[in-house]
């Protein structure tokens, strides 16, 4: 029994089923407490496991909270990493740590991330959030097990969306080849994912015959009775012969009746109002100090924004997005352009869109929305990236022109390889959508932030790398890539709602880097700047030049304002939105005309710095020429969780770490050059 002294072997507590039936119906308390204050999460799925969760932290898994690492514990590994809430509530209620404290949910540096980290907190036993992946690592801590000679059982949480993952199956046929009958599967069957409904977005069913063809014992359960639950798994830990599933029937969002069964509380927080009636429907509202907890949230959240007051480069004035009187800007989701061009280009016959069940916050769905005709030419394949990417493969091998999107990670890493062989290889027109790419994405955390994609798509023979850096560039890039480019494409943007710099007179040349100059600071930040092609541009004998691509185009615009304002610098911007083929001629222009060069990246240092330094590194023009070069970008660490801008902060690429880098560099061009560079070589000298 659950809840162990691991030195004694006396169990801590023990609950009855009334009573774990409390506890669930509290921690689900809990969990909308800490997704209000958290304002994104996962309402529906942390609701359905919630009674899971109870029995097996509560009550069936072994373990003991005095003594996390207890090397005879059950292991439960959460492949379901968007339901980190209940994790966290497990670990809280079992006594592992302060209930209180994960009302701190998704905030940054907390260890309540938006998808568990092993290392950030005890109890979490693997970092999860891609799909897929946890039956795997689960099987791999059963093989451990059994060599080890130890009898712990491992316990793996999934959902019935999740299913669609191949990497499942090959998990579930590794189990039975090596019987580990010391494994259990559990998968939350609450018949919902993102698009829709499980059996209209790629049906799975039947699970059963499925797991049971693959070696398995099966079992279906009311995942919401808990006599029946506590029952199974219970009986799970004596089980014996084969890996064992546990197929529980659920309802998404179960215990608020306006949550219940809707899709669309798949990633959904409750507001103040649907807190307070979800807590009365639960019955719960006055035993969950709600003010006491959003108190400590907003507390923990004042310390935060203090720290990265700190961590910001200070100027005399305020720069931040639309904080001054003048240069006022408008916001828009990147993501918008790219629906509003497959909108545009979608009755071109030849154009198909792949689902992979984050359709509509991509805008990807926007290519047949209110066209019921186009229909046939959606396909929605799961959450499948891996069979997805060579399935476009095949549909471009017969001619026509596949698109296919999901966060930038899963588009462009989890894939990497079918990418490689099925689509570079043999250059098919694939258009491939890392959406969501960068820190900004926030909260959801590292596991859901892409800082690598551009290393891998621009290290591809035959990829072209677009990073356009607003909604209409997005737009324009995405029209040119479907219907003009032949051969391979990525095309990466971001989540969050970004400064809108472009408009339909800037020019867009695929391979073609853009000037942007600040000419006169005004109401409109827009019009302040001119735009053109580089190939237009004649030198106005800048004092630097920063590289820019993405969304750092326009804290390249705002940081060319500081220096004009504070230093009276002129900077010369490059729009870099086309990283692949890159544009040689204007980096060698204007290293050559700048002498200063600073790249500016939402990503880890490298994909566009290292591609720039190449440049100026390998061209005879610039022999003998002295170019100081810096790069702002991702310092060589993983995401956290944290909201868009905080990480912009938190992760040193606003407009302001970029001005204050320039002020460096321009300063060694100007003043110091022979004096510092002579310091660096003798403390290397003393270092050596
Ligand atoms: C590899 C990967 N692809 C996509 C996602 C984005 N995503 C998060 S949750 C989810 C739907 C999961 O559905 P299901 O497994 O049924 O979970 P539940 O409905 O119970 O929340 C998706 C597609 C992801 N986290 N990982």
């Amino acid at each position: 029994m659950a809840l162990k002294n691991s030195v004694t072997g006396e169990v801590r507590r023990s609950y009855n089923i009334t009573e774990l039936e409390d506890a669930a119906r509290l921690m689900r308390g809990y969990d909308l407490v800490a997704l209000n204050a958290a304002g994104s999460g996962h309402a529906g799925g942390t609701l359905s496991i919630m009674d899971i969760t109870a029995a097996l932290y509560l009550r069936v898994a072994n373990h003991d909270p005095q003594n996390p690492d207890w090397a005879d514990r059950d292991r439960v590994i959460w492949s379901t990493g968007h339901k980190a809430p209940s994790l966290y509530l497990g670990l809280a209620f079992a006594g592992f740590s302060p209930i209180e404290d994960v009302v701190l949910l998704r905030k940054l540096g907390s260890p309540y991330q938006g998808h568990p980290h092993w290392l950030k907190l005890e109890g979490v036993e693997a970092s999860t959030g891609s799909l897929g992946q946890g039956l795997s690592i689960a099987v791999g801590i059963a093989l451990a097990g059994r060599l080890n000679g130890k009898n712990y059982k491992t316990f793996c949480i999934m959902g019935d969306g999740e299913q669609q993952e191949g990497q499942v199956w090959e998990a579930a046929m590794a189990a039975s080849h090596h019987g580990l009958d010391n494994l259990v599967a559990i998968v939350d069957c609450n018949r919902l994912q993102i698009d829709g409904p499980v059996a209209e977005v790629m049906n799975v069913e039947p699970l059963e015959d499925k797991y049971r063809s693959f070696g398995w014992d099966v079992r279906r359960i009311d995942g919401h009775n808990m006599q029946q639950v506590v029952e199974a798994l219970e009986a799970a830990r004596d089980h014996q012969g084969k890996p064992l599933v546990l197929l529980a029937d659920t309802v998404k969002g179960k215990g608020v009746s306006f949550m219940e069964n809707v899709a669309g509380w798949h990633g959904k927080t409750p507001n103040a109002e649907e807190l307070k009636k979800g807590l009365e429907e639960l019955g719960v509202a006055h035993r969950i100090p709600v003010e006491v907890l959003l108190e400590k949230a907003r507390n923990y959240q004042g310390a935060i924004d203090r720290k990265l007051h700190h961590k910001m480069p200070e100027f005399n004035h305020d720069y931040w997005w639309n904080r001054a009187l003048n240069m006022k800007v408008k916001m828009e989701p990147t993501r918008k352009g790219f629906g509003q061009a497959l909108a545009e280009h979608g009755d071109d016959e030849r154009v198909v869109c792949l689902g992979l069940d984050i359709s509509g916050s991509i805008t990807i769905s926007d290519f047949y929305a209110g066209k019921p005709e186009r229909k046939n030419r959606w396909l929605s394949m799961g959450i499948a990236e891996q069979s997805a990417t060579s399935v476009a493969a095949g549909l471009a091998r017969e001619g026509k022109l596949p698109v296919f999107g999901t966060y930038a990670t899963f588009a462009a890493a989890r894939n990497l390889d079918q990418i490689r062989t099925s689509i570079c290889y043999g250059e098919f027109n694939v258009m491939i959508a890392g959406a969501h790419g960068g820190v900004s994405v926030g909260p959801d955390g590292a596991t859901h932030q892409a800082l690598e994609d551009l290393f891998a798509m621009c290290g591809l023979p035959n990829m072209s790398v677009v990073v356009p850096c607003d909604s209409v560039e997005t737009r324009k890039a995405t029209s040119h890539l479907l219907l003009q480019h032949k051969g391979p494409k990525y095309l990466r943007f971001a989540r969050e709602a970004t400064p809108v710099v472009t408009d339909d007179k800037t020019p867009f040349v695929f391979g073609r880097a853009n000037v942007i100059r600040l000419r006169k600071p005004g109401d409109s930040f827009l019009d302040a700047f001119e735009t053109m092609l580089e190939s237009k541009y004649e030198d106005e004998g800048e004092d630097l030049t920063i590289i820019a691509c993405g969304p750092m185009v326009p804290e390249a615009m705002r940081a060319a304002w500081i220096l004009k304002r504070e230093f009276g610098y002129e900077t010369r911007v490059l729009n870099m939105h086309t990283l692949k083929p890159i544009d040689e001629m204007a980096i060698i222009w204007a290293a050559k005309q700048t002498g200063v060069i600073l790249t500016a990246e939402e990503h880890q240092i490298g994909a566009l710095a290292w591609r720039v330094s190449n440049v100026i590194t390998s061209s005879p023009v610039l022999y003998g020429q002295p170019v100081i070069t810096g790069a702002i970008g991702v310092k060589d660490r993983f995401g956290d969780s944290g909201a868009p801008w905080e990480l912009i902060k938190e992760f040193e690429v606003s407009a302001e770490h970029i001005a204050h880098k320039a002020v460096e560099l321009v300063d060694l061009k100007k003043n110091h050059r022979v004096t510092v560079a002579e310091d660096l070589l003798t403390s290397s000298h003393r270092c050596s």
